[in-house]
């Protein structure tokens, strides 16, 4: 970036004034540092405020074809997109177009559609609330609740299971529950890698005497060697233990295990009956359901000896407060919602909902992906929602769920879906099954991508595509009325401003805002006369004032958000013990325990993250915490299994999904190294494994692509290794 490009940026991440880092949705202290980022958000920051360009001249030189040959290492390394690109039919390469143009080409398609639901709009969790809002808004008008987003591929599960059990979708805690916690649980959770400033949260509990469990098949770094994330030297090379009680679950073994800790628990008469009798309702049930489960199968399940679970449940017991916080290692199996709703029982039985220093707290990742929620991205759309869109803006919104994002690639695949737009993103390749979904986009008509940068759903596209160039976070957005700020909601629900400082990467960058506007205004002409596109565009408080209209809790939007800090919206189950449910009790859940059980030779894959990259964007090819150097294409794997399929740590192996529908699916070339896992386990880094995740291995009720639980073979490599 240039040093002083990255002083002038870095020093306005996360401060009152500046803009909201895109890294995740970790929320800001109230007494900042000057210095509240992490390596890793730096290195996000320098991604997008990067000086290189993707010239004209470089579409002119690489054809769609040569594109989707590239790593997406590669792609990103070309820096930002700076003027809108078409690919017309029958051409393989992009060219320049005008925005105008690239409008009236998006508005000519939509309204050809035989019915709006052949459309869908994608959105990753980095838009912010102004930009989810219009888009959604956007989408109802033209007549479609088709609105995927990456949340489908992420926390979906928590927030089913999370609605059902204290009928809401989001976390109970704040940050003072977490510094004031008694027992801190990382379930299925990098935080020194993915949520770096979370470390200085856990520090802050472990000095005040809270206890550390980490439920996880690998020992992660930073939890176990812990160093300040936010000095120079980051978090690994000698520090201290965060972790008290590491348990090294089996990979989807964590079912099994919380149905353990609850029948210690039981046994134990651990349990706050008076919080159960006041404010749950099926705990009996459970209680009869748990106590059946043989140890056998709770041993076998979870991978575990029963002292290691006791010494778990010892742990729960002697805790007062106990916050429990889970992220991907938890919501991507097929029984992650029954998984949650453990979690959630065991919350319940120890009275950790509405106590100070306790509660639920599903990490969010994407900066964003909480607030776009909030503000209607949502292929279910509640009643109420469509009611207040309706009153608002005086049109009749649809009433039929949408497709969430599996459900898009079906119908893609069957030429249900011709239209596809994606804010932000990188759809081809974070979803599942990369073959599946590459066929299934290239049959669409048209598909639009609102970028910042180079990535594979550029290359993997319908007849006619657009790259839409925009503002990123760090960019100074200046619209009509002058320049804009944009609201975000982080993991905690604490909305807040965020705004640029950057002069933008070229003149011809649109705001997300304006993007979406352009694009509605073109297509619905005199349809949905109630809404104003070009005053929202020209002034984004005209948004705010909508929002506080449409949604419940953000009454005086504009003036409290602009308050230090921001405002915190309400929460039911933590400030009042209140739960929006049928019953208006907090619900225990009761499901029967089932395993993944593999047959000789077979192997559990996670697909996970590196050190080194966000999502799809990979930043450079090392794994530092983990000990690999210049290359992604490995496979983790314990010792004892690389010598029982006969192969050396070092060996080169293809990888092989076993599934039933008779698709094969193969990632070629990956190198076995031998780590601490337990037996039956590998891991390997998306998104290169993503074309083992099969279309249809979803999540039971959340529908969410089952990225942490593959079975797979390995076979010796005839591919060359890169
Ligand atoms: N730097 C950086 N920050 C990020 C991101 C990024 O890519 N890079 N991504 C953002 C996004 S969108 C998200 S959702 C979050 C993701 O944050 P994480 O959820 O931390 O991400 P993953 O790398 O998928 O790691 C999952 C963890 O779960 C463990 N795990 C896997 N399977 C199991 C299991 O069956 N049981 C248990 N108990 N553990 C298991 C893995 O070993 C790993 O430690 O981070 C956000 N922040
Ligand atoms: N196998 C496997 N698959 C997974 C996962 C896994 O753990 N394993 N994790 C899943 C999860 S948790 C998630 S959240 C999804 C992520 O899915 P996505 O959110 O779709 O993917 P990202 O890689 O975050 O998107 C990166 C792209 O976003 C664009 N971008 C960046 N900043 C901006 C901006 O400010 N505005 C706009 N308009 N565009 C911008 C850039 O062009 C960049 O290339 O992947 C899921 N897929
Ligand atoms: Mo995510």
């Amino acid at each position: 970036m240039g040093p002083m490009r990255t002083a002038r940026t870095l020093t306005r991440v996360n401060q009152h004034g500046g803009f909201d880092c895109m890294s995740c949705a970790w929320p800001d202290p109230d007494h900042r540092h000057a210095a509240e980022f992490c390596e890793n958000g730096a290195k996000a920051v320098a991604e997008e405020a990067t000086k290189a360009r993707v010239a004209r001249t470089f579409f002119a030189e690489h054809s769609v074809d040569d594109l989707a040959t590239r790593s997406e290492y590669w792609l990103g390394k070309q820096g930002r997109l700076v003027e809108p690109m078409v690919k017309r039919p029958g051409s393989r390469h992009y060219e320049p177009i005008s925005w105008d143009d690239a409008f009236a080409t998006v508005a000519d398609h939509l309204n050809r559609l035989g019915s709006p639901d052949q459309a869908a709009f994608y959105t990753s969790g980095r838009a912010s609330n102004e930009a989810a809002f219009v888009y959604q808004l956007f989408a109802r008008a033209f007549g479609t609740n088709n609105l995927p987003d990456c949340s489908n591929m992420c926390h979906e599960s928590s927030g089913v299971a999370l609605t059902e059990a204290i009928g809401i979708g989001k976390g109970t805690v704040s940050l003072l529950d977490l510094h004031g916690a008694d027992l801190i649980v990382l379930a299925g959770q990098n935080p020194g890698t993915n949520h770096p400033r979370m470390l200085a949260s856990l520090e802050a509990a472990k000095r005040r005497g809270a206890r550390i469990m980490t439920i996880n098949p690998l020992r992660e770094a930073g939890t176990v060697n812990f160093r300040n994330p936010q000095t120079a030297r980051g978090v690994v090379g000698g520090g201290t233990d965060l972790t008290d009680l590491h348990v090294p679950v089996r990979v989807n073994g964590d079912h099994a295990l919380f149905l353990g800790i609850g029948r210690l628990l039981l046994e134990w008469g651990a349990v706050d009956t008076d919080f159960i009798e006041q404010h749950t309702s099926g705990y009996e049930d459970w209680a009869k359901a748990v106590r059946e489960v043989e140890w056998e199968r709770i041993e076998q399940g979870s991978g575990l000896k029963r002292d290691q679970i006791e010494a778990a449940a010892r742990m729960i017991a002697d805790s007062s407060a106990t916050v429990w916080c889970w992220a991907m290692g938890l919501t991507q199996h097929h029984n992650s919602v029954a998984i949650i709703r453990e979690v959630v029982n065991l919350a319940l039985i120890r009275g950790d909902l509405g106590k100070p220093g306790a509660g639920l707290c599903p990490v969010r990742g994407h900066s964003n992906v909480q607030g776009d929620r909030t503000m209607g991205i949502w292929e279910r759309p509640p009643a109420w929602f469509l009611d207040a869109l309706a009153g608002e803006f005086g049109f009749d919104p649809p009433r039929h769920d949408g497709f969430d994002t599996v459900e898009t690639i079906h119908a893609m695949a069957e030429g249900r879906v011709k239209v596809f737009i994606g804010l932000g993103g990188n759809f081809a390749h974070a979803a599942p099954d990369t073959g599946f979904t590459t066929d299934a986009l290239k049959t669409t008509d048209l598909t639009v991508q609102v970028s910042t940068k180079l990535n594979r759903s550029h290359a993997v596209c319908g007849q006619t595509a657009l790259i839409l160039p925009t503002l990123g976070r760090t960019e100074i957005d200046t619209q009509m009325t002058g320049p804009q700020q944009v609201t975000v909601e982080d993991s905690m629900s604490i909305v807040h401003l965020s705004r640029g400082n950057l002069k933008p990467a070229s003149e011809h960058l649109r705001s997300e805002v304006a993007i979406i506007c352009s694009i509605a205004a073109a297509t619905l002409g005199d349809r949905a006369a109630g809404v104003d596109w070009a005053a929202m565009c020209g002034d984004y408080r005209v948004i705010r004032h909508h929002i506080e209209n449409v949604i419940t809790d953000f009454e005086q939007f504009e003036e409290r958000v602009n308050q230090r800090g921001g405002f915190v919206l309400a929460n039911p189950p933590r400030d009042s013990r209140t739960f929006n449910t049928s019953t208006g009790r907090a619900e225990f859940a009761t499901s029967a325990l089932t395993t993944l059980d593999l047959q000789p030779g077979q192997l559990l894959l996670q697909t996970f993250r590196s050190h080194d990259q966000f999502n799809t964007t990979i930043y450079g090819l090392d794994d530092r915490y983990r000990g690999i150097r210049r290359g992604r294409r490995v496979v983790f794997l314990n010792p004892d299994d690389i010598n029982d399929l006969l192969l050396a740590a070092g060996d080169i192996v293809d990888v092989e999904t076993v599934w039933h529908d008779g698709r094969q699916r193969v990632a070629a070339g990956f190198r076995i190294v031998a780590y601490d896992t337990p037996r039956g386990c590998a891991a390997a880094y998306y998104p290169e494994t993503n074309p083992l995740v099969p279309i249809d291995s979803t999540a039971k009720e959340s529908n969410t692509p089952t990225s942490k639980s593959v079975v797979v073979t390995l076979r010796r490599s005839a591919a060359p290794h890169d």
